[in-house]
Formats: C-alpha cells, sequence, structure tokens
C-alpha cells in the first residue's frame, strides 16, 4: 500500500483535495506547461496540469456534457465548431455524437497532452483517431481566432486550464471579440468559466464574465458538480449572439437526436442557470 498522495491546494495552501496515487503513468514538463498523469483507485486515470486537475475517468462525463449539450439544444442547427484546448479529447468525444455536426476543427496548444492522452485516456481521446470530420491542429487558439474568416463557426467551445499559464489569454476581451467576430449570427461561446465558491476563483469568474457581458448581448453563466475541482461545483459560461439558453431552448429538437446521457438532460438545463445568490452577486 503506497503512501504517495496528489494534492491541489485551494486558499493559499489552507485547504486541500487530495487523492491516492496507485501509479504514475507520465510526468512531463512540456514547453507549456508541467503535465502529469496518474492513477487513482476510485477516480481512474486523472491528468493534471501545473498542480491542478483537468480531468479524471470517474466525473469527466459531467464536465463534457455540460460543455457540448445545452449548447446543442438551444441551437440544434449547429454544423461547424471550434474547439480550443481540450486536448483529452472528451469534448471533441460529445460534439462528435452529433451527426449532424459537419465539421470540427480543434485548436490545442500542447501537443504533449494530446499524446499521453492517447497512451493513458482511451475514454476521451479514442476520439483523434476515430473522428473523420475531426481537423485537430496544434497552434495556439489565441492566434487561430485571430486570423479565422469571420462568422465561420455556429459553436465555439473553449475547455482552457486556468487563467494562469498558456490558457490566460483565452480570458481577454480582445479573444471574447474575435470570438464574436467568427461566429454566425445564431452563434454560441461556451467557456470555461471557474469556480464561484473560494476566492481567488470568484476573482477570476468575475473577470471573465465581465469582459464576455462587454462583447456579447447574452451572457450567462451555468453550473454542473465536479467532484474533482475545487468546492466540488464549477462554472460554463454560455454567450451568443442572439439566443437565450432558457427562451430558446428546443427540447423537442433536442430529443431528437436520441443520446443517451449520464449527466444532462432538458430538467437539469434549465436547473444548471439558476444560480445561487452569492453566485448573481458576482455577475
Ligand atoms: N479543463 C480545465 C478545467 C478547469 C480546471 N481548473 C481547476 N481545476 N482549477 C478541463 C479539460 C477537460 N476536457
Amino acid at each position: 500500500n503506497s503512501d504517495l498522495w496528489f494534492s491541489e491546494y485551494y486558499m493559499d495552501d489552507d485547504v486541500k483535495l487530495s487523492l491516492k496515487i496507485d501509479e504514475v503513468l507520465h510526468v512531463e514538463q512540456t514547453p507549456f506547461q508541467k503535465l502529469e498523469m496518474f492513477r487513482n483507485e476510485t477516480f481512474g486515470v486523472f491528468m493534471v496540469l501545473d498542480g491542478y486537475t483537468q480531468v479524471t475517468e470517474k466525473d469527466e462525463f459531467v464536465y463534457h456534457d455540460m460543455i457540448c449539450h445545452p449548447a446543442m439544444a438551444v441551437n440544434p442547427n449547429i454544423k461547424n465548431v471550434l474547439i480550443i484546448g481540450a486536448g483529452d479529447g472528451g469534448t471533441a468525444r460529445e460534439v462528435a455524437r452529433y451527426k449532424t455536426i459537419e465539421k470540427i476543427d480543434m485548436v490545442e496548444i500542447d501537443e504533449a497532452v494530446v499524446r499521453a492522452c492517447q497512451k493513458h485516456m482511451p475514454t476521451t481521446s479514442a476520439v483523434f483517431t476515430s473522428e473523420p470530420r475531426l481537423n485537430l491542429m496544434f497552434a495556439d487558439g489565441l492566434k487561430f481566432v485571430k486570423e479565422a474568416p469571420d462568422a465561420s463557426y455556429d459553436l465555439i467551445l473553449v475547455d482552457s486550464t486556468d487563467p494562469a499559464g498558456p490558457g490566460e489569454g483565452l480570458f481577454t476581451v480582445g479573444f471574447y471579440q474575435d470570438c464574436y467576430r467568427i461566429l454566425t449570427e445564431n452563434g454560441i461561446l461556451i467557456n470555461q468559466h471557474e469556480g464561484a465558491f473560494y476566492e481567488g476563483d470568484i476573482e477570476e469568474m468575475k473577470k471573465a464574465h465581465a469582459k464576455i457581458k462587454k462583447t456579447f448581448p447574452i451572457a450567462k453563466v451555468f453550473g454542473f458538480n465536479t467532484p474533482t475541482y475545487a468546492s466540488g461545483y464549477w462554472y460554463f459560461g454560455f454567450a451568443s449572439k442572439s439566443l437565450d439558453p432558457i427562451a430558446d431552448l428546443k427540447p423537442e429538437e433536442w430529443k431528437k437526436f436520441g443520446l443517451t446521457t449520464r449527466y444532462y438532460n432538458l430538467d437539469l438545463h434549465k436547473g444548471a442557470f439558476a444560480l445561487p445568490n452569492y453566485v448573481q452577486d458576482i455577475l
């Protein structure tokens, strides 16, 4: 019985969440970040970047359901999708379940993340070899959106790390403006929006949300249960030029896709956008 633990620290090291390490699978300093993959009995294989847990086999279904399905239920006609980050493949896997989607461009800055996940986490990464509509590029997402033509995507999913390190530029007004420009009229932007419980996370969410609100006429936030992120509850932003995530929800059309999902459903969709008062207060 080993006594090796991975801990993620919050609140200036006053609080930590620990997972016992049953196996060290991968440790690498990439050109962009420190990449670690471990195995835990309960959570399975998990990936850590710069000390922060990104994805575990046990709870990734929640995050990946919620980054993808709410947008598809608001605009079921989405055809062209851009994914930024998401090197584990979970986001692309969920997007690829929609046969009506024609093209999935994915821009990941760190090839090492994809390679490590291909080796150790096939449940999320198998999509990279099995999906012909997926065009995976190793490039800087910030630069990619700057150079992309106007109105070229119906949906942009920003599955990034926190706003420190390689993910930082993805939390700027310039980036959101480029996203706005390259989205179609009914376009939707979903982005990783941090937590709202611990002080550091609150600040980040507040800043990010204020910037999105400046850029998009519709800017909302929705939450979901994530046992391995700080506080166990995390958020995505929903921003759009024209569609409201509740008023424009299309339940009948979404049901027609016939997808089985373990977390997402249409009642939960509405509930996820209902926010606690302490979260409403910071938006
Ligand atoms: N993307 C990162 C989510 C935020 C993690 N932050 C944290 N633990 N403080 C997850 C990648 C899943 N495809």
